[in-house]
């Protein structure tokens, strides 16, 4: 290609690049305009230089010069349309500001409502002198059945009601507590996901003299099938105290006024007699509610009892000296009556238009 027509080619790509980057109206206007000329792979500047080969050797030095000059000049329209769209478009965006418009709110989660419930019972409970107790989720059969008085033939101990673990070498206990309990799960004993928060009520005697007034709250599991009230991992409140002369009347005390502080004032308990092995009378507990026609409904929400004599002594206790009362609820179905959820599933659906409602 002879040098005149390669100059020629190029003046009228610059000019055909420049006439393109004039009139592109916009950012995106001015970006296909980009690709089309001025593009790496398939631009026509591309297939300008591929041309400058062609042109015989003693013109190339004048042929990459223009080639150069060409490239910077097209290139410099490229960057005027840039600027001249670029602060066309800050120009548009500086509308008047009116700071008198409320702002908006980043948004924020919130503690789910069982959280939520946990909490407040762990501030009524200690307005009545309760103080908190933890205990691991991962048990042995001493704190979850025998010292609850519950005997190795005894039907709850049924691998089917509970969840055994399949491996013995699992540390359980909170960090002070590991030490013996992993002694004691190497040496093979069966480990299951607790059952009931009871076990700390254990726990705590085993290591405390009386008097005891504790609280333990937490989750514990059961391979129930899920329905409005049950649900395979579930929450406990625990309440266990420990001194002389307590009665069941200190019971029913404890509860009525557990009750109306949550739920509300007119909420009443009502026992009903039943049996639990480490308790001794035991009753299971219902608490009143009015459904949408106004009718008095039960509903249960936990065990109690007086602390059986037998437990008192498997932790050392003296049954002559010292009495005490211990009761379990379930916070799902607390929660539930609290905020008039029929379901307590609800609570685990994880659907965000549910749980920003509390
Ligand atoms: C117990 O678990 C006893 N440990 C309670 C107790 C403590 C008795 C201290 C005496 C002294 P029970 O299995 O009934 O008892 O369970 C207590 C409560 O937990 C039930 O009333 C119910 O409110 C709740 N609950 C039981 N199973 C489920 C479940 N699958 N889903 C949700 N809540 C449940």
């Amino acid at each position: 290609m002879a040098l005149t027509t390669f100059q020629a080619e190029l003046e009228a790509f610059a000019a055909a690049a420049q006439a393109a980057f004039i009139a592109a109206a916009d950012a995106d206007a001015l970006e296909a305009a980009r690709v089309e000329y001025l593009g790496a792979k398939s631009g026509r500047l591309k297939d300008v230089q591929k041309q400058l080969g062609g042109v015989p050797k003693e013109d190339k030095p004048a042929a990459g010069k223009a080639f150069n000059d060409a490239k910077t000049v097209v290139e410099a329209a490229f960057n005027e349309a840039k600027e001249r769209l670029g602060s066309g478009a800050q120009a548009t965006s500086r509308e008047p500001f009116d700071r008198t418009l409320p702002g908006k709110r980043a948004p924020l989660g919130h503690l789910h409502p069982i959280t939520q419930t946990i909490d407040e019972l762990k501030d009524l409970m200690g307005r009545l002198g309760f103080t908190v107790a933890v205990g691991p989720e991962i048990e042995d059969e001493w704190h979850n059945f025998e010292a609850l008085n519950i005997p190795a033939a005894h039907p709850a101990r049924d691998p089917l009601e509970n969840f055994y673990l399949s491996t013995a070498k699992v540390s359980t206990g909170k960090p002070g507590a590991a030490k013996s309990d992993a002694a004691k799960s190497d040496s093979g004993a069966p480990l299951l996901l607790r059952s009931q928060t009871s076990t700390v009520q254990i726990r705590v005697m085993e290591n405390t003299k009386p008097p005891v007034r504790i609280i333990s709250l937490g989750r514990v599991y059961r391979p129930d099938t899920a329905d409005a009230t049950h649900y395979p991992m579930f929450h406990q409140i625990e309440g266990l105290l420990i001194d002389r002369h307590v009665t069941m009347a200190d019971l029913k005390s404890v509860l009525r006024l557990f009750a109306s502080s949550f739920l509300g004032g007119d909420v009443h308990i009502r026992f009903r007699p039943s049996f639990f092995p480490f308790t001794e009378p035991s009753v299971e507990v219902d608490m009143s509610w009015h459904d949408d026609k106004g009718n008095l409904r039960w509903i249960e929400m936990g065990g109690a009892g007086m602390v059986d004599p037998n437990v008192l002594a498997a932790v050392g206790y003296d049954p002559e000296e010292v009495t005490g009362f211990a009761f379990g609820l379930g916070v799902e179905r607390v929660c539930a009556r609290r905020h008039n959820v029929t379901d307590i599933r609800e609570f685990y659906r994880n659907d965000v238009r549910f749980l920003h409602q509390f």
